[in-house]
């Protein structure tokens, strides 16, 4: 035989798993217990990247590991192919965005087989497809019949370069995700999904998940959701029939509210300035102006000096009567709560910044130095009276220190909640106002609606007519899809509207009894494709229906997905979104579609991401040409733990190639014939052998594959040892020791494992053998040294069997010679057995 050259390797195998197609799945088996291994699906940017080459190792390795075990795995893929850069590659070139999308689907997808992903290759999906996209269309229709889909007039983020809405989640510290231009505000009318009905939830059903997904995507989702949980206390407003409602954490400080502020920017304080005095409406137009031009990061800066104006009206406390001013301040957002707050400054530092900018009065309402012990306070007339309790609350006045008192203690200076800890007096006060009707307990959550039209073409036109008369009809199901015209003769220029709009054959409609209609020209948000193709692969020609209930019933939900943590939030997000809306509808059995969740580490050059710009950038064709598909696949997964960075210039793919060479030349050195009985093999390398076969499960499932990696390398060392050594490649255990080296290096380079398992005389493919059990026999040590001491000196030492039990060691302690003559003739009166290490002997003296 010639030496190992991964190129010929290739060349011999590939083409032949091609027309074997060992990874297509028949959902239908129901002989075998199933596993779906799921990876995010790529975006059709170009080839594929050193990124996706980590990722879709991880997950590979993972799917090639449950189907050795025997299990019926679905390991699809396909292409999330809606979205912006077709479009821009299109308008650059003067091309149908079609034309570049599946050019580099096919380029993708070549590159995908060159590098061994173990797909299943008869169910890829492509989100453009108009077979793929009606079901957008339909589950679209699904939410709007149960009025999770709705249309309003707001303020939405605005990319002035993209010239298109974005959803808060594509907005990152105030610029554009994709563009990284600053994103301002504006008032259209737009669709959006009612995801808010959700909120809790989507908050609450993270627990299941705890153990199973990254701690910290749970921890930002849970953030991004950003449950408050409080009051909402209604303030009668001098001059207005309407009470202002406000939402807040700490209704146990009502009776400390000294002024209310409402967003400059909110209807409300538009009315209320409109309702005062001439000078207040010119100051008030002033500084919305000023307002308007600060970004959102801007004024959520809380180190930033306090700006505002009094309105000139005034609130009344509910609890107390108490009048308290009105001001209009950019530091309360329009959209969070109900755009208003109660200040209460002696306890929210914002509030006393702004108060001691303004001079406007401070009052404490807790007393933090009161002490707080027990569950239940016990508040005795002494404790009220004893003036001590406030001894030092002059030495933190907030409005001398400008730090406000965050902490708990007990109420003061709040009538019937005095001497109350934060705890109670919140219970207390929101039972006060509910027996007035002046307030309520309430949640308020950061999640906003999930705004889901865009001003472009190359997405999912969304299925509403719209008539003359402003009514919407939604596209009756049998006319899904609502296709794409052809791009031909549009101006995909971002312009603000929708390219669609122009196109009037299309646009236009006449409905059956006559009703002249306009379509709605807007794309669905490409998330809304990402958010249920996990199911479509279940049965992707299905021409009837989304996904089979059945099958999901059966496969779904994933058991393992795998992809980058920059889908933590957004992605996961809406797919759980919609998973628990079709669990409501009756179409899935479950509420959460990945049951565990595997984030893997960005592939860095030099500390740092790679990119064109940067000249940093190591491409992955090049990579394979020169060290093959096994070496670069076997380096992911050797680098380090999956969740971690991988640095190409800390890794050696031509060690990972002189590694596979090694582990080539061991399986052409087995002599002995296919299917010789093992059990007369060399005993010590049957049980590294067997050691290593333990070790395995424990190892892949709980992703530690380096370590795997790291057992492959010492296990062709051991090989090589004995047949160098006088076991020779003649030996059993020599061919044993092969065939599972061969089997588990089909995790992670599987040409080398296919090339190692013909030359051991095996048909194609080791993909799909099963895993050998690890013999238990072969794993006990055979002996291990007991130590025996009398009176703490040791006496002799016992070779045993390391199963031995206590008492059994015990009696051969007793019986040793070297023990009897150190016992003498003294009572034995204490005797400890760690078996099988340790026997002590004590005596009385
Ligand atoms: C009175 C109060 C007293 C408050 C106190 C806090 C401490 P989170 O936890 O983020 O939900 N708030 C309410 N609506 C607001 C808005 N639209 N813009 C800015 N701030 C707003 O914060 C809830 C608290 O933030 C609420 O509780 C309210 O201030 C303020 F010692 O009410 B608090």
């Amino acid at each position: 035989t010639s030496g190992y050259d991964f190129r010929r390797i290739q060349e011999r195998w590939l083409p032949l798993w091609d027309q074997m197609k060992p990874f297509s799945t028949d959902t239908s088996d129901d002989t075998r217990p199933r596993k779906y291994v799921l990876d995010m699906f790529p975006y059709p940017s170009g080839d594929l990247h050193m990124g996706h080459a980590e990722a879709y190792a991880l997950g590979d390795i993972i799917a090639r590991y449950w189907r050795l075990q025997g299990f019926n795995v679905l390991h699809p893929i396909g292409w999330d192919s809606f979205g912006l850069p077709a479009e821009g590659a299109a308008i650059k070139r003067g091309i149908d965005p079609r034309e570049w999308t599946y050019d580099n689907i096919a380029q993708q997808r070549s590159s995908m087989r060159r590098y061994a992903t173990s797909f299943d290759w008869d169910r890829v999906i492509h989100t453009s497809d108009p077979e793929y996209y009606r079901w957008n269309q339909w589950l679209f229709l699904k939410l709007y019949e149960k009025g999770l889909a709705y249309r309003k007039a707001s303020w939405v983020n605005w990319c002035p370069f993209d010239q298109t809405v974005l959803a808060n989640e594509q907005v990152v510290d105030g610029r554009c995700e994709r563009c990284d231009n600053v994103v301002v505000k504006k008032k259209l009318t737009q669709w959006y999904f009612k995801i808010t009905d959700y909120a809790d939830r989507l908050l609450d059903d993270l627990n299941q998940l705890e153990g199973r997904w990254p701690s910290k995507v749970i921890a930002m989702q849970r953030n991004w959701i950003g449950r408050s949980v409080g009051a909402d206390v209604d303030f009668t407003i001098e001059g207005r029939d309407e009470p202002v409602t406000v939402f807040t954490t700490r209704p146990d400080t009502l009776f400390g509210a000294t002024f209310m502020v409402v967003a400059p920017d909110s209807e409300l304080a538009a009315e209320l300035a409109a309702g005062s005095t001439p000078e207040v409406q010119v100051a008030f137009a002033d500084y919305l102006a000023q307002v308007q031009k600060s970004t959102e990061i801007e004024r959520q800066d809380a180190a930033r000096e306090k700006t505002g104006i009094p309105l000139e009206r005034y609130a009344i406390n509910p609890v107390n009567g108490e009048r308290i001013p009105v001001w209009t301040a950019d530091y309360v957002l329009a959209d969070y709560g109900h755009g208003a707050v109660m200040a209460v400054p002696a306890h929210d530092q914002r509030d006393l910044d702004f108060a001691r900018t303004f001079g406007l009065p401070v009052k404490v309402v807790v007393d933090v130095t009161a002490p707080i012990t027990g569950a239940i306070p016990v508040v005795t007339p002494e404790m009220l009276e004893n003036p001590d309790a406030v001894r030092d609350l002059a030495s933190i006045d907030p409005s001398v220190t400008g730090e406000a008192l965050a902490g708990d203690g007990r109420m003061i200076n709040s009538g019937p909640l005095d001497g109350l800890s934060k705890q109670h007096a919140i219970r207390r006060v929101i039972e006060l106002l509910e027996e007035a009707g002046t307030g309520r307990a309430a949640k308020t959550y950061r999640l906003r609606d999930w705004l889901i039209s865009r001003q472009r073409y190359w997405g999912t036109p969304i299925p509403i007519l719209h008539t003359d008369d402003g009514r919407e009809i939604p596209v009756d199901e049998s006319e899904l899809p609502v296709a794409l015209p052809p791009s031909e003769g549009l101006d995909l220029q971002p312009k603000g509207t929708s390219p669609l709009g122009a196109a009037s054959d299309w646009v236009n409609v006449t409905l059956p009894d006559g009703t002249v209609a306009r379509r709605d020209p807007d794309t669905m948000d490409t998330f809304v494709d990402s958010s249920w193709y996990f199911l479509r692969f279940l049965s992707p020609n299905d021409e009837d229906q989304a996904f089979d209930t059945a099958m999901a019933e059966k496969w779904a939900p994933v058991d393992q997905y795998v992809g980058g943590v920059t889908h933590a939030i957004l992605h996961l997000l809406y797919a759980r979104f919609i998973t628990k809306v079709l669990f409501d509808l009756g179409y899935v059995n479950f509420t959460e579609p990945f049951s565990a969740l595997l984030n893997q580490g960005m592939v860095l050059m030099d500390g740092s991401a790679m990119s064109k710009s940067r000249g940093n950038l190591v491409r992955l064709s090049d990579q394979l040409d020169e060290f093959g598909v096994d070496a670069v696949r076997l380096t992911m997964a050797f680098a380090g733990p999956p969740e971690d960075d991988i640095d190409w210039a800390d890794v050696s793919p031509a060690g990972s190639a002189k590694f596979l060479a090694r582990a080539w030349r061991v399986a052409n050195d087995v002599t002995s014939e296919p299917g010789v009985a093992f059990g007369s093999g060399d005993v010590a390398l049957r049980r590294a052998t067997h050691h290593l076969l333990a070790d395995v499960p424990g190892l892949v499932e709980s992703f530690k594959f380096n370590v795997l990696v790291a057992r492959l390398m010492e296990h062709v060392n051991v090989m090589r040892k004995a047949i160098d050594s006088g076991v020779g490649g003649a030996d059993p255990a020599v061919r044993e020791a092969a065939e599972v080296l061969a089997i588990l290096l089909s995790l992670f380079s599987p040409y080398t494992a296919e090339d190692m398992w013909a030359t051991l005389g095996h048909e194609p493919t080791v993909a799909l053998q099963t895993l050998p059990k690890a013999d238990p026999r072969l794993l006990v040590e055979e002996s291990v040294t007991a130590i025996v001491q009398v009176d703490g000196k040791v006496r002799d030492r016992l070779e045993v069997s390391p199963q031995i039990a206590p008492d059994e060691l015990e009696a051969l302690a007793r019986a040793s010679d070297a023990v009897q003559r150190a016992v003498g003739a003294r009572e034995v009166v204490n005797v400890i057995v760690r078996a099988p290490r340790v026997v002590n002997i004590a005596t009385r003296r």
